[in-house]
């Protein structure tokens, strides 16, 4: 049995590509199990994913998608199916809605939730006769009347440390972009590796969505993650590295001591930075310090509003203004660069409590700031909300994306166009002000990379008129 894992490339505004390390796990669990396995993303592939098929045969093409790649991944099964092989899909949006996908005709199988278990049982199933697939947890099939079945849900690891470490050997690494955006360019030959070191978040924001990784915190020990970063520096030739939790610092001790731990190994000489953003209030200045000695570079807070009801009550996301400030201010006397993630157009918001969040952006003054749209994705209370209340405008799963320039949802008493509007503005006031612009012009990479950030620029003049 040969198994080729598949990402389809996100067509959305992004300059950047990094590894996917879910399908690293699973085929680092495949590998283990004795599978002959390979990845191939869409987003750094030079062949098409028939070309590769026609090159080389697989038995079972798996498919990753988040929400709005999942046209796309359907049309990857159907490619797969035309040259004959077994389809499974996975993926935070096969497990939020397995019905549509196990629906069709080019999806044999769905996967729902963390599943390098439930592919490895899966594919050992397929290898023995008769095929019993109804034990194997987490997985939907359907039968040849195309009558569905979902077997029970598999529960959450509760020990990571037992997973194989993702197989990083897979990724054509040098194909990535670096994971510095603005700051250092788009190196285009950049090692750039990222890593898991917990799966899920207690907090409940209303616009988070956590199919697979869940409402609780599962951390790995320090010793597992201080192995794998081990590799990653001195066998893989990491230039940088990603941490992708969703609260890599929920546990402030073990966040010190993973620090400790890399500095005392030496591992402190590769860069990394927090990819999805750090939690204020599980912070001191002692970490950044710490995270400083230990080769951070770049940390990202999620502030997501300037509005203390917004915050509060609407997006709930659990910190005080005082915790984002304080957050702020120690990550920049430990000299980390910052990056804040905003978001505009939450349910409810008046160009007042917009103001309110491109104000605290202008004063937090981060290195990198994040403005989003809100973008309602199903299993969020966001997305109740506006079920209920306001009228979604997507007509299709792939208008969903975090990074558009659009107003996903009317809402009472909103205007989707005053969304837009703050939201461009913002980008134009903060990126586009003296002192910024002064930055931009004596830095190095500005003039490195001329061509997108003349594209940065006319996206966000253009597009708003
Ligand atoms: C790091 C990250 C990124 C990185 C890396 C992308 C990547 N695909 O790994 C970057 C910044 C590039 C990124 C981009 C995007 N991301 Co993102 N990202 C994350 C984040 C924070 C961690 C992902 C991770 O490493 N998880 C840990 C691994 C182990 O889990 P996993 O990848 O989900 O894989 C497991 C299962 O899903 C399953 N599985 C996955 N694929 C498959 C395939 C098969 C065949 C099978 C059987 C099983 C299976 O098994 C895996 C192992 O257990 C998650 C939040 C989260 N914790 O899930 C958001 C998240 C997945 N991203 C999200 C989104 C929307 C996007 C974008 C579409 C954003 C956009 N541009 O609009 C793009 C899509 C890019 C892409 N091609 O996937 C959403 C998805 C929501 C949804 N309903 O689908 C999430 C959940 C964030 C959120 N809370 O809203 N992302
Ligand atoms: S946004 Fe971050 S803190 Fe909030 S629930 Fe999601 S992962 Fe947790």
């Amino acid at each position: 049995m040969k198994i080729l894992l598949v990402s389809p490339e996100a067509r959305v505004w992004n300059s950047r590509t990094h590894i996917h390390n879910g399908l690293g796990y699973l085929a680092g669990a495949l590998l283990h199990a004795g599978y002959a396995t390979d990845i191939y993303d869409g987003a750094v592939e030079d062949e098409s994913l028939d070309a590769r098929l026609t090159r080389e045969p697989f038995d079972i093409v798996g498919i990753s998608a988040p929400t709005p790649l999942i046209n796309e991944a359907w049309a990857y099964a159907r490619i797969a199916k035309e040259h004959g092989a077994i389809t499974i899909l996975g993926g935070p949006h096969l497990t939020l809605m397995p019905d549509e996908s196990i629906g069709r005709a080019d999806v044999d199988f769905v996967a729902r939730g963390e599943a390098e278990e439930t592919l490895v049982e899966f594919v050992e199933a397929l290898n023995s006769t008769p095929l019993q697939i109804q034990h194997i947890r987490g997985l939907s099939w359907k039968d040849a009347d195309g009558k569905i079945f979902h077997n029970v849900d598999r529960s959450l690891n509760p020990n990571l440390d037992a997973l194989p470490f993702p197989a990083y050997h897979l990724f054509k690494i040098d194909r990535y972009t670096n994971l510095q955006p603005l700051t250092d360019g788009l190196d285009k030959h950049a090692r750039s590796y990222t890593i898991v070191t917990s799966r899920g978040c207690p907090y409940k924001c209303t616009y988070c969505s956590k199919p697979i990784t869940g409402d609780t915190w599962r951390a790995r020990s320090v010793e597992n993650v201080l192995r794998e970063w081990k590799m990653l520096v001195e066998d893989l030739g990491a230039t940088e590295i990603g941490v992708t939790d969703d609260i890599w610092n929920l546990d402030l001790k073990r966040a010190k001591e993973l620090c400790r731990g890399l500095i005392e190994m030496k591992l402190n000489r590769v860069p990394w930075i927090t990819v999805h953003g750090m939690k204020v209030n599980h912070t001191d200045a002692e970490l950044f310090r710490l995270m400083k000695q230990a080769g951070a570079k770049r940390v990202g807070f999620g502030v997501e509003s300037g509005d203390e009801e917004i915050l509060k009550r609407v997006v709930k996301k659990s910190q005080t203004f005082e915790q984002v400030r304080a957050a702020f201010k120690n990550a920049k006397a430990a000299r980390l660069q910052t990056m804040g993630f905003f978001i505009y157009g939450m349910p409810g918001e008046t160009e007042a409590t917009m103001e309110k969040t491109t104000q605290l952006a202008l004063e937090l003054d981060p290195d990198l700031a994040h403005f989003m749209i809100a973008a309602p994705y199903p299993g969020t209370v966001l997305w109740d909300t506006v079920q209920r209340q306001g009228k979604l405008y997507a007509k299709d799963w792939g208008d969903l994306a975090i990074q558009s320039d659009h107003a996903h949802f009317d809402f009472p008493g909103m205007d989707p166009q005053l969304v837009e509007r703050k939201w461009h503005e913002a980008y134009r006031r903060f990126y586009f002000r003296p002192k910024r612009l002064w930055k931009r012009a004596t830095s190095l990479d500005t003039w490195k990379n001329l061509p997108e950030r003349v594209k940065d620029a006319q996206r966000f003049f253009v597009a708003s008129q």
